[in-house]
């Protein structure tokens, strides 16, 4: 089952940060999609759940140097 959720992210100051969000978003399994909206802070990831989850997504953007916090 194909899942989404956005995702609010904090401590991104230039258009490389989205950038680097979405590449190391798109490197996580099962992760189909990754779109860092750098204006209004957010993040639109969908994956095959099961695959990876929420916390995996999370856990990605922190790892990054960013603050994650669910919103769906
Ligand atoms: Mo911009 Mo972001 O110079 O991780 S890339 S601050």
């Amino acid at each position: 089952v194909r899942d989404k959720v956005e995702v609010k992210i904090t401590g991104m100051t230039c258009a490389a940060c989205s950038g680097r969000i979405e590449r190391g978003l798109g490197k996580l399994p099962g992760v189909t999609s990754a779109v860092v909206n750098l204006a209004v802070e957010k993040a639109t990831v969908e994956y095959y759940a099961g695959v990876s989850g929420i916390a995996d997504i999370k856990a990605k953007i922190e790892q990054l140097g960013f603050g994650a916090h669910d919103l769906t």
